[in-house]
């Protein structure tokens, strides 16, 4: 099956005792058994609830892997991958990422004797100098939030599985419409599902899809044990959301597009951060290794800090938040919301600066954002 048709059936077969088209929401926190031992598969929600199972089968079918599991959070989901880590252990990682994956990594794992050292986003030869004798996992984000950095997913994979290393890969701003990283060689694929694969913003969520049975095995177990799972009503509206991901996506690119060129060429704008530019320095290897470039666009504006805070203030289609992916557009200010928690002179330091901006493009008449973009940087 092709990718929309896996969207809107993969793991949700008609209900067998009414018929009924759509999942049910199994809000139920437990299973009748019959007697010991004796059950259908279902004992207890936190280990295992049909909603969940069939949003996993279908995330699962989306990314092209053979495992999938949801998560209360992309955090969650990214701290169960951690838990395949031990003290001593260390990972190497892309020094653009979501403010909250590196607040994970310092103010978490560090305690735990968990290192991290990042490296230039696209430097290859760096990701392979950082590697240790102790080093677990490469950590990539691509493309990077939030300036829209790319990795080479396959030449990092020949990297790591020359040392036995696991390529993790966060795959929320391409989404499995437009890069499939398992097919590149990744092990682990993450999401915050909140973001795109949801695509409404009202799910906080997060799911793994992978194809090794001993690592899933062993972060399923870490699932239960530890227990970030996701209620089945978010299961079910995640699962709901899905089904309209390919048309969401192909509206988000093709505007996201229309946005990133309005903005080069806009006078009050230093740079556009947008990989579907052929201005952008890894729009060959985007072209290579997504289908598409998504719908998430970053720009410097021309001015200072304060101009940046009175201009935030009047944008009327855009919404000032955080988070990305939902059909309605955002703006973001990177230094101050989602990437505030890293310190100030490493993020400038990556290019993170003051007045840098992070558009969410929504699937709104086209007309009405850029009229939008317009009227604000006038
Ligand atoms: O928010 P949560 O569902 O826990 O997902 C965390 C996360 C993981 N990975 C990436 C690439 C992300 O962007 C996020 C969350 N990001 C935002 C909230 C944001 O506005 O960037």
């Amino acid at each position: 099956m092709k990718f929309a048709t896996k969207a809107i059936h993969a793991g949700q077969e008609p209900d067998d005792s009414t018929g009924a088209i759509m999942t049910p929401i199994f809000q139920t926190s437990t299973y009748v058994q019959a007697g010991l031992g004796e059950n259908k598969g279902f004992e207890y929600s936190r280990t295992s609830n049909p909603t969940r199972t069939a949003l996993e089968a279908c995330i699962a079918a989306i990314e092209n892997g053979k495992y999938g599991l949801a998560f209360a959070s992309g955090m969650a989901a990214e701290s169960a991958i951690l838990s395949l880590l031990s003290s001593g252990d260390h990972i190497v990682s892309c020094d653009d990422l979501y403010g909250g994956t590196y607040r994970l990594f310092e103010r978490v794992m560090r305690r735990y004797g968990v290192e991290a050292s990042y490296v230039p986003v696209g430097n290859l030869v760096a990701y392979e100098q950082a590697i240790r004798p102790n080093t677990k996992m490469i950590w990539l984000e691509t493309p990077t939030n939030p300036l829209l950095g790319l990795v080479d997913i396959q030449a990092i994979a020949e990297i790591a599985h020359r040392r036995n290393l696991l390529v993790v890969v966060d795959n929320t701003f391409a989404s499995p419409y437009f890069q499939q990283p398992l097919k590149l060689g990744a092990d682990i694929v993450v999401h915050s599902t909140t973001k795109y694969i949801n695509g409404h913003s009202d799910v906080i969520g997060g799911a793994l899809v992978l194809n090794n049975e001993e690592v899933y095995q062993a972060i399923k177990f870490y699932q239960n044990a530890a227990g970030s799972v996701p209620s089945p009503f978010d299961s079910w509206l995640t699962l709901r959301g899905i089904k309209t991901l390919a048309v969401r996506m192909r509206q988000h690119e093709e505007n996201a597009r229309t946005v990133a060129k309005f903005l080069a060429e806009h006078p009050r704008v230093e740079r556009v951060y947008y990989p579907g530019l052929p201005s952008h320095p890894d729009h060959e290897l985007a072209k290579r290794q997504m289908s598409g470039f998504g719908g998430m666009v970053s720009f410097q504006f021309k001015g200072t800090h304060a101009d940046v805070a009175q201009l935030v203030r009047r944008f009327k289609v855009f919404a000032l938040a955080e988070s990305l992916g939902g059909v309605e557009s955002l703006v973001c200010h990177p230094a101050s919301m989602t990437h505030g928690s890293i310190p100030q002179e490493i993020r400038e330091a990556r290019g993170l600066t003051d007045t840098l901006l992070r558009l969410s493009v929504g699937i709104e008449d086209i007309e009405d954002i850029i009229g939008d973009l317009e009227q604000v940087l006038r």
